[in-house]
């Protein structure tokens, strides 16, 4: 399985290409669409988020409701085009050049290593607009996890100061519906509360503000990934794909960061052989041992930076070498609640790939029989 995507954030059209995907799926579109509407929301979005409700395209690889096989090929449109034609046109340069780099985005890095002459176009292509589309290849995959019954929780566990690192070790509906109605995908509601205000307050001073965001995988068999090379372990895969995300810049892997501090007996889960299956006692490594899924879930935490636009002025130096006052661009002010939708759709792109690997089969039919021989041998009962 694999996908290219492209598209500017002002541009046209985000568009992709998913190969690989197995036939006979059914696609309900309005299952992909939900999902790029959870992406949507969330406090702290800036007015961007008011202009677009992004809604998927399908141009081919699905036919009558379910996948044939073929590539599928996705767009979803930026309404906000009709604003930047302009701007954005192919053909005509435009010339207003953004020559002021904004510290902590590509602008700089990409200007130069691309020999430009407008910041423009670094900032097109970098920006997290492109996370619609990732959303929309991790929804097709999940629509396809549904009939090996993986699921996915994910919400936000802090915002600037504020912590909810509270344990969640299975999947309910109770839970979901928390998460889901929470304007921030906080599970507490007092928490919630400050977490908004951490939010305003920054908003107020001109300011940005990150977080950090937990998201769990149930239902994903033992087995996916491999210890024999490092490029098929599955926490480079994860964490590779996770860093790959707009604005973060660490990831953990269960109770990683506190797996440095305990002895290893501490820190260890536990065999059990219950009813012909295997299992473990507790879920400190996050579903992955020696590179490998041991049926647990997957849990994965990531910890996104500020976003790097404030509209707080500082002096900095224009792409020659001048002192400037540093440009502003309509941004975020926290972007933490989106990232949390971002993120099980990119895992569920990752586990999407490994199942494929694994029960290799160009139908769902096939990978549902080889799913079912392998399940059948692993759990003895
Ligand atoms: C982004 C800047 C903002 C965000 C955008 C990411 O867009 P704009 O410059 O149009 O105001 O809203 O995020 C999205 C458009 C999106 O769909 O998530 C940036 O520079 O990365």
């Amino acid at each position: 399985l694999r996908f290219l995507d492209a598209g500017e954030s002002h541009g046209k059209m985000l568009v992709a290409i998913l190969e690989g995907f197995p036939s006979n799926v059914p696609i309900d579109i309005e299952n992909i669409n939900k999902q790029l509407q959870r992406r949507q929301i969330g406090f702290g979005r800036g007015t961007r988020m008011k202009i677009e409700s992004d809604r998927i395209e399908i141009i081919s690889g699905v036919r009558g409701g379910k996948t044939t096989g073929a590539p599928i090929c996705i767009s979803i449109k930026n309404k906000d085009y009709e604003n930047w034609a302009e701007v954005m046109d192919f053909q005509k340069e435009y010339n207003e050049k953004i020559t002021i780099p904004r510290p902590g985005h590509a602008d700089l890095n990409g200007f130069l290593k691309y020999n430009l002459d407008d910041i423009r176009n670094v900032i097109e292509r970098a920006s997290a607009r492109e996370t619609a589309i990732r959303v929309a290849i991790g929804a097709i995959c999940m629509e396809l996890l549904k009939f090996f019954d993986v699921k996915f929780i994910s919400r936000v566990v802090m915002i600037g100061n504020i912590e909810d690192f509270s344990y969640i070790d299975s999947y309910n509906e109770d839970l979901i519906n928390k998460i889901e109605s929470s304007p921030i995908r906080c599970l507490h509601k007092d928490i919630e509360k400050k977490m908004i205000k951490e939010i305003q307050i920054a908003k107020e001073i001109g300011e940005t503000i990150g977080g950090a965001i937990e998201v769990i995988a149930f239902g994903v068999p033992v087995g996916l990934g491999s210890y024999s090379f490092y490029d098929r372990r599955m926490d480079y895969l994860i964490s590779g794909a996770m860093m790959s995300i707009q604005g973060v810049k660490a990831v953990e892997i269960g109770n990683g960061i506190k797996s440095s501090k305990l002895y290893g007996s501490e820190f260890n889960d536990k065999i059990i052989f219950e009813d012909g299956r295997f299992s473990r006692k507790t879920n400190n490594l996050g579903g992955i041992e020696g590179g490998i899924t041991n049926g647990m879930p997957i849990k994965v935490r990531l910890f996104m930076k500020p976003i790097p636009t404030t509209r707080r002025e500082f002096e900095t130096f224009d792409v020659h070498g001048n002192v400037v006052k540093s440009r502003y661009e309509r941004s975020d002010v926290c972007a933490v609640p989106a990232l949390a939708v971002i993120a099980e759709n990119v895992l569920a792109y990752e586990v999407a790939k490994e199942m494929i690997n694994k029960f290799a089969g160009d139908s769902l039919e096939d990978l549902l029989i080889s799913f079912e021989h392998y399940i059948n041998r692993v759990n003895r009962g």
